[in-house]
């Protein structure tokens, strides 16, 4: 195995940094990981973020996500990872987020000494000392300049596939630039957390891919290139500042010597272009070709979505370019009730025993005898419905104050799972196959209701790491298209890796039950949304 190739996959998260390297049977031969809080107290984070006192503004220091690069590779190379096999690295980084480089900052990336650490040499390298990241929702009045220079919510979604979010960049950007002019005119480069994670790798300004750029409210999702009046509307010059966007399985260059000496690398080894960790998700559930969904049952739900043709909207969802297929797109949707909210009707209605609960699911039909409920425990993203409470409506649309244990336990998840198939096609996703991970996606009766509802097999298999291992992916992919002189199919690159298995088919009868039931579904929804 000595001559085996090695792929390494980082991700650089909200609360940590991550490693995977694999091999191209895609086996994992080495994870590691460090957290901010706890590996680095000295920047006194609250999961790796500083929350502020307006309670709006979250901000990381990026000179931290620096330290985190020394600390994981010193590590990497005392537990004597084989660093010296990896010929491509890719990564993921937190969505939204940006680093501020100031003039100096490229040379002193260019000129990284091994002698010293990352940090010492980029300690001058930041313009502004605290990145906003995605937590932050500190910037509503540029995000409706936007929306209002560009048209409305439905105009920026169609343009950038998602209306003006408050912690997309491009808002956070125009915020820097009316808050601090001074800061901003310092700026030469504003990357994401993803291109600057890969900058330090290849000791330049990395490019932005296409995919994560898709966070920004700035990029034209179909042609990727910059939108020039959204650029207008948050500040002067951007363009300059943040350069071309490229392909996600670009090679933005070699590896710095500064890791060849310092800790083995080979001075072969390339890095792709690194991306969201969203979009490293997809990658990690081998999700290959449009219809391929990923549903991720957690504390919030998460839909993925491999798409050929994006339909986007200003109230659901979001769009990005797809970070495996150049011409594809990928949907992403969250629900705020996720699992909590199941295990609320659980404990309510059936003791707190997952067991009882099947047997309650048992006593009703698929389409419970037309009985739908709206659960919603926290404030609902999809769609917006702000008003917390559980609505319930009998079969003629009649709201009523409860139901019965077993009508209530199917109630929640065709709710949930009507919700998720009627938004879903919305934008654009249109299920072949869906791969159901995450805590509750070992429940029979969940993915039962899920399959039936969608009309499709649903596959499951847990996927922990995903963002770190689909970066390992994306490497070996990029790598890929770099030996082979064009693009190779990610599926092509992917083919031999390891099957999810087969839960359940859909039930043909109970699937039509759910085809009749979503008009009626949307429409409540639309009086529930309206308060
Ligand atoms: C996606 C988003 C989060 C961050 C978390 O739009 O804001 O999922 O990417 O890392």
């Amino acid at each position: 195995m000595s001559d085996e190739r090695l792929f390494l996959g980082l991700d650089s998260s909200t609360q940590g940094l991550k490693a995977a390297l694999i091999n191209s049977s895609f086996e994992v031969v080495y994870t590691s990981a460090l957290n901010f809080d706890t590996d680095l107290p000295e920047f006194k984070t609250d999961g790796g973020a500083h929350h502020h006192e307006d309670g709006l503004t979250v901000t990381s220091p990026p000179i931290m996500w620096v330290a985190a690069m020394d600390k994981l590779f010193d590590r990497m190379k005392a537990e004597k990872a084989p660093l010296g096999k990896v010929v491509a690295i890719s990564g993921s980084g937190q969505q939204h987020g940006s680093v501020w480089l100031r003039d100096g900052a490229r040379d002193a990336l260019r000129g990284l000494d091994p002698a010293k650490s990352l940090r010492e040499q980029m300690a001058e390298a930041f313009s502004v000392a605290d990145s906003p990241i995605w937590m932050d929702s500190s910037t509503t009045e540029q995000c409706l300049m936007l929306e209002e220079k560009l048209g409305g919510p439905q105009k920026v979604a169609d343009l950038t596939g998602s209306r003006a979010y408050e912690r997309f960049t491009g808002n956070q950007i125009a915020k820097i630039h009316q808050a601090s002019p001074d800061k901003y005119k310092e700026t030469q480069c504003i990357s994401l957390v993803s291109s600057f994670i890969a900058s330090m790798l290849v000791g330049d300004y990395a490019p932005i891919d296409a995919s994560d750029g898709s966070g920004m409210n700035l990029m034209n999702i179909r042609t990727k290139k910059w939108v020039q009046e959204a650029l207008d509307c948050c500040a002067p010059d951007l363009a300059f500042k943040l350069g071309d966007v490229v392909p996600s399985h670009t090679p933005v260059g070699k590896l710095h010597a500064y890791y060849t000496g310092k800790h083995g690398f080979d001075s072969s080894c390339i890095v792709i272009a690194f991306s969201g960790d969203n979009p490293n998700s997809l990658a990690g559930l081998r999700l290959q070709k449009a219809g391929d969904i990923a549903i991720s049952l957690g504390t919030s739900d998460t839909v993925f979505g491999f798409l050929a043709e994006p339909t986007p909207s200003e109230s659901e969802g979001h769009i990005f370019a797809n970070p495996v297929a150049p011409d594809a797109y990928m949907a992403l949707v969250c629900y705020k009730n996720g699992s909590l909210t199941r295990e609320h009707v659980r404990d309510q209605s059936a003791n707190g025993s997952w067991e009882e609960y099947r047997n309650l699911m048992t006593k009703t039909k698929p389409g419970n005898g037309g009985s739908i409920g709206f659960y919603i425990k926290e404030p609902e993203i999809t769609p917006p419905i702000l008003k917390t409470g559980m609505f319930r409506f009998d079969q003629s649309g009649k709201p009523v104050d409860s139901f019965a244990p077993e009508v209530e336990v199917r109630a929640v998840l065709e709710g949930q799972f009507l919700s998720m198939r009627s938004h879903c096609g919305n934008i654009g996703i249109k299920p072949a196959s869906i791969l159901a991970t995450g805590g509750a996606s070992v429940n029979e009766a969940v993915v039962r209701v899920m399959s039936d509802v969608f009309g499709v097999p649903v596959f499951v298999g847990d996927q922990p790491d995903s963002a770190a291992l689909g970066s390992a992916y994306r490497a070996l992919h990029g790598w890929r298209c770099v030996v082979e002189e064009s693009f190779v199919p990610f599926a092509e690159t992917m083919s031999g890796a390891p099957e999810f298995k087969k839960a359940v088919d859909p039930d043909k009868s109970a699937h039509s039950v759910y085809n009749g039931m979503l008009a009626k579904y949307a429409e409540l929804e639309k009086k529930i949304v309206a308060g």
